[in-house]
């Protein structure tokens, strides 16, 4: 897609009466971060890139992405409504959710929007620049069980998903909600979940009930589950329509994100720099590491580059935990004194590559773009 640079009026997510972003005359992009940009940085934040060593990211680690505000829940007062176009519409507490058939699942969460903000122009969104990405041990039940137990009847074409917090985006107010068609709400792995890394939901991912759509970006695994509804249209909401689209301006509908695209990171070599982040690695032997991950694909190879991406060398892949999960990857480097510029790159099992250009889309979703991490040498 063609480069064009966003007028102050594309800013926040197609348009808004709150739109404060910028001086009125467009989005400079010489780097700085607007004030609005650092808020939700804030709220939403991201994995450390050290914290890819772990293969189950600590839950304090894991990244956050929250539209609106977390809902106030009590969960003794909760339930799940399943209605809409089913024989048997539902009502459960959390307990007998619970007694349902458990499965428990590694699965790599990643937001849309990772490397937005490497993007020039910058959408100006929620900043990311590599690190909305984590993966977890999600525990809870099927959700083609519960869709079969209420039976979904044969006019619906989509379960629509909607949770219980509320808040207003583009001018419209709204519950964040979401819809899946029959079939992939039928997968096998797609779970209600309540527990992460064996222990409740915390409030901020998604307690008391939440969906996990291994292999799609984050946005379509809803948090604090309030109905399942099965619909006889296509649902056309505002996060469906007029966001999660790969769109060449404004009022370009696109296509819709759905599944995670190919990416490896690494875990920056050495010890930081404070305010740059520049990496210090001391000459010799220095062995890379990171993880790499492709959805619902396999990885089939990770490369890296010392040289700023001119040549590239394969690493050694290391195990995977489950089908959704990212796996680790490792590189023996001879580091010789000097700046360096590292990267790496991953290859899905259906052979596609990660760009080491980004194109560009309007929202900035589904970058997958090389990581870069300049080192000094010493
Ligand atoms: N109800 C609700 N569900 C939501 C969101 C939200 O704002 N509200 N954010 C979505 C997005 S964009 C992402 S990337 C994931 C992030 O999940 P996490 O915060 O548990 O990592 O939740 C998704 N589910
Ligand atoms: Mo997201």
């Amino acid at each position: 897609m063609a480069k064009r640079v966003p007028k102050a009026a594309d800013v926040h997510d197609g348009g808004s009466r709150f739109r404060t972003v910028g001086d009125g005359s467009g989005i400079d992009n010489d780097g700085r971060f607007y004030r609005e940009e650092i808020q939700l940085a804030f709220r939403n934040r991201g994995i450390f890139l050290e914290g890819l060593r772990y293969p189950i990211t600590p839950t304090g680690m894991h990244y956050l992405l929250v539209h609106f505000d977390v809902p106030d829940i009590d969960a003794n007062r909760w339930r799940l409504a399943v209605g809409g176009l089913v024989s048997r519409p539902l009502r459960m507490t959390l307990d007998e959710i619970k007694r349902r058939p458990v499965e428990t699942l590694a699965v790599t969460m990643e937001c849309a929007g990772n490397g937005r903000a490497l993007l020039n122009p910058r959408p100006v969104s929620q900043p990311w620049l590599v690190e909305a990405v984590s993966t977890a041990e999600w525990t809870g039940t099927p959700l083609r069980g519960i869709l079969e137990e209420a039976s979904v009847r044969d006019e619906a074409v989509e379960i629509l998903f909607t949770g219980l917090d509320r808040g207003v985006q583009g001018d419209e107010v709204q519950q964040y909600e979401r819809s899946l068609s029959i079939e992939e709400a039928m997968r096998d792995e797609v779970l209600l979940a309540y527990e992460m890394n064996g222990q409740p939901l915390q409030p901020q991912h998604g307690y008391p009930l939440r969906l996990i759509v291994p292999g799609w970006y984050g946005m379509a695994s809803v948090k604090w589950l309030d109905t399942i509804t099965a619909i006889a249209e296509p649902f056309h909401g505002y996060q469906m329509d007029r966001s999660y689209r790969y769109s060449a301006e404004a009022d370009d509908p696109g296509e819709p994100v759905s599944l995670i695209k190919v990416r490896a990171l690494m875990i920056p070599p050495g010890i930081p720099d404070f305010l740059t982040r520049t990496r210090v690695v001391q000459a010799g032997p220095v062995v890379l590491m990171g993880r790499a991950w492709a959805g619902r694909l396999e990885v089939s190879k990770v490369e890296v580059s010392t040289d700023g991406g001119s040549t590239w060398s394969e690493a050694r892949l290391g195990e995977t935990t489950s089908p959704f999960a990212w796996r680790g990857w490792s590189y023996e480097w001879q580091a010789r004194p000097g700046r360096r510029v590292l990267c790496v790159r991953a290859t899905d099992g259906k052979g596609t590559t990660q760009p080491v250009d980004q194109s560009w889309n309007f929202h900035g979703m589904g970058n997958n773009m090389v990581q870069r991490v300049d080192v000094v040498v010493e």
